[in-house]
Parts: C-alpha cells; sequence; structure tokens
C-alpha cells in the first residue's frame, strides 16, 4: 500500500544504485519505470488512495518518478564518461588527415597582378555596382541614342523602359564615370569587375567577363603620357623587352582611339600559332578622354584632359598561360583549376 515510509524507502534505494554496464542500467529502468515496474504500480495504486490524500501523494509520487529518471540519466552519462579499455584507442603514431588545398583561380591572380602594377605607378581602385543605369553605362560616355550596344541584342536590361533605363554594365566604365561624378581633380584610378555582354557562348567571347579600365585626369595629360603608362605596364606584365604598337581605333568615349599590341611572350616576334604569325598579340584598347565624357561628369575640358584604357581579364590570362579556350575559366573543372598557384 502507498505510504509516506514507503515512498521514502524508494527514494534512498534509488540514490544508491549503481550500474557498470548498459544493459544493467536498462534492467533497472524497466525494474522502476516499465510498464510492471515498481513506481508504474504505485501509481496504480494511487487510484484507491482517499480523496483528501490524493494532492499529497500525487505529489510525492511525481517526485519519485522524476528522481528514478534522472538516476537512470545520470547512470548513462557517468558510464559514457569511463574510457572502455576494450575498445581500440586512438593511434596518435598515425598520418594526420589530408586537407585539401585550394588553389587562386587564373582570372584572380591576373587581377591582383594588374592591380598591384597600377597601384605601383599610384593608381587607386574603385569598384562600383553591376546593375547600372543607362546614364552611367551610355549616355554619360558619350554613346549616341542610336548606338547598337544600348541594343537588346547587345546588353542584358533588367527595366528596359523610361528615361533612365536599368541594366547590367557592359563595361567597367560606369564606375569612372561615378568616379569623376563624385572625387576631387586630379583622379588615377582603376576599376576592375565583372561585365555583362549578351553574346553567344563560344571559345572566344563569353556573356560574363571581367574588365580592368583605367582613368587619369589632370591639367596638361597628353597622349605621350598614354603611351608611356601603358609601355610601363605592358613591360611589368609581359617582361622588361616587351614592345609595344598602338593601332589607331574608335570608341565613343575615347578621342584619339587606339589598339594596342604587345611583342609576342612566346615567338620574340618572329611569328608563331599564339600571335598568329604576326608577332603581335592585342591586349587592350585605350584613348584620350572624349571632352563630351568629362564635361557630362562635370569637369571642364578647357582646362583638363586625361587618357582611359581598358583591357579583359580573360584576354590578358589567355595570352599569360596559354589558354585556348574562355570557357575554362567558367567551368571549374578541376582537372584546369588546378594548374594554378596553390594557396597556402
Ligand atoms: C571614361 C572614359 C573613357 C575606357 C576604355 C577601352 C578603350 C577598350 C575594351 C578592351 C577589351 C573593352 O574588355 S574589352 O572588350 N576597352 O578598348 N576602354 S578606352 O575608356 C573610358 C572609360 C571611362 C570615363
Amino acid at each position: 500500500m502507498i505510504s509516506q515510509e514507503k515512498i521514502d524507502q524508494l527514494m534512498d534505494s534509488l540514490r544508491e544504485m549503481k550500474a557498470a554496464k548498459e544493459q544493467e542500467i536498462e534492467e533497472m529502468r524497466v525494474k522502476w519505470l516499465g510498464k510492471k515496474g515498481e513506481i508504474t504500480r504505485l501509481f496504480e495504486e494511487f487510484r484507491t488512495v482517499s480523496p483528501e490524500l490524493k494532492k499529497e501523494y500525487g505529489q510525492k509520487l511525481n517526485a519519485l518518478k522524476v528522481a528514478a529518471q534522472a538516476r537512470i540519466d545520470e547512470m548513462r552519462e557517468e558510464l559514457s564518461q569511463i574510457v572502455d579499455a576494450t575498445k581500440p584507442r586512438m593511434d596518435l603514431t598515425m598520418p594526420g588527415d589530408i586537407m585539401e588545398l585550394g588553389s587562386r583561380h587564373p582570372i584572380s591572380i591576373t587581377r591582383e597582378e594588374i592591380i598591384s602594377i597600377f597601384r605601383k605607378f599610384g593608381y587607386s581602385v574603385a569598384e562600383g555596382p553591376e546593375i547600372e543605369d543607362d546614364w552611367h553605362v551610355f549616355s554619360a560616355l558619350n554613346f549616341p541614342p542610336e548606338h547598337p550596344a544600348r541594343d537588346m541584342q547587345d546588353t542584358f536590361f533588367v527595366s528596359p523602359g523610361g528615361e533612365n533605363p536599368i541594366l547590367l554594365r557592359t563595361h567597367t566604365s560606369s564606375v569612372q564615370v561615378r568616379t569623376m561624378e563624385h572625387s576631387e581633380l586630379p583622379i588615377r584610378v582603376i576599376c576592375p569587375g565583372r561585365v555583362f555582354r549578351n553574346e553567344a557562348i563560344s571559345a572566344r567571347a563569353h556573356c560574363i567577363f571581367h574588365q580592368v579600365e583605367g582613368l587619369y585626369i589632370d591639367k596638361n595629360v597628353s597622349f605621350a603620357d598614354l603611351k608611356q603608362a601603358i609601355l610601363l605596364f605592358a613591360r611589368e606584365m609581359f617582361g622588361p623587352d616587351t614592345q609595344i604598337r598602338m593601332r589607331p581605333s574608335y570608341f565613343p568615349f575615347t578621342e584619339p582611339s587606339a589598339e594596342v599590341d604587345v611583342s609576342c611572350n612566346i615567338c620574340h616576334g618572329k611569328g608563331c600559332n599564339i600571335c598568329k604569325g604576326t608577332g603581335w598579340l592585342e591586349i587592350l584598347g585605350c584613348g584620350m578622354v572624349d571632352p563630351n565624357v568629362l564635361r557630362a561628369s562635370g569637369i571642364d575640358p578647357e582646362v583638363y584632359s586625361g587618357f582611359a584604357f581598358g583591357m579583359g581579364i580573360e584576354r590578358i590570362a589567355m595570352l599569360k598561360w596559354q589558354v585556348k579556350d574562355l570557357r575554362h575559366y567558367f567551368e571549374n573543372d578541376l582537372r584546369f583549376l588546378r594548374e594554378f598557384e596553390t594557396v597556402v
């Protein structure tokens, strides 16, 4: 029969309970809390307790049940702390797990190299949004309203309508425009970043690629300054014997404009399959900033002049490592990526 004495007695035996194995703990759990266990049986007897004692015994029985469960959990915890001498221990003489080392992506390596060269020349680095407006990508850069780059065939539009459509930038020149709008003169900045063009993907073209563009604006900046900056860059990037040549070109944002070739660093001008027998490799475009571009960003072209240049990082990296297909840069094939410098 339930009594205070009986409950106290059970509490005492609970505290004294000991077990050396998991199996013994389980047997105790069944003995106390199982369907036919001691505490379960007391709960059945509880139904016959007189109403005036129900509250008191109810609380005591519940406390007993909680204490039994707690002691069982405690015994399990104690057992898990004991090292089982029969189980194999960790062999400290085993070699450690091999950590897979990553490698820097060739585009990142090339971008960092270009940036560090221009930093040495005193340029700072600026970044800007990939989703841009028409003003910063086209209008401020002297693109006429009917220019084909403004067409859906060439540019990815986010919202095409209205006065100032929203689009994915097709070049990082928009970052230079933002720099001109907000910085004090003189400006000497390079802008690395991803750009987007609506092109069919092939070995030589991709709809996403990376550029580094540069801009230098001050009083009395001349084409000779541009030529010297590009020559110094080419020699840092491709070796001290590198020669450059400039061919006249056209861009809406520069006048005059030029495309720049470097002497082929594979055949040293003799002609090979990399330079297609010409001895020259095209690396970038450049020119003197068009006065309309300076004016659009509030800079007086009567007082200031500047030069700008732009290059595709994929192209520079292709020349550096003789990568034949641009798609390798985007496919994350480990056999390709492991060819490059390991990060330690
Ligand atoms: C401002 C003014 C002028 C940036 C320039 C080029 C020439 C050029 C191409 C090279 C290969 C782009 O990646 S590519 O397809 N770029 O030829 N870019 S001048 O001129 C600017 C930029 C900003 C305010």
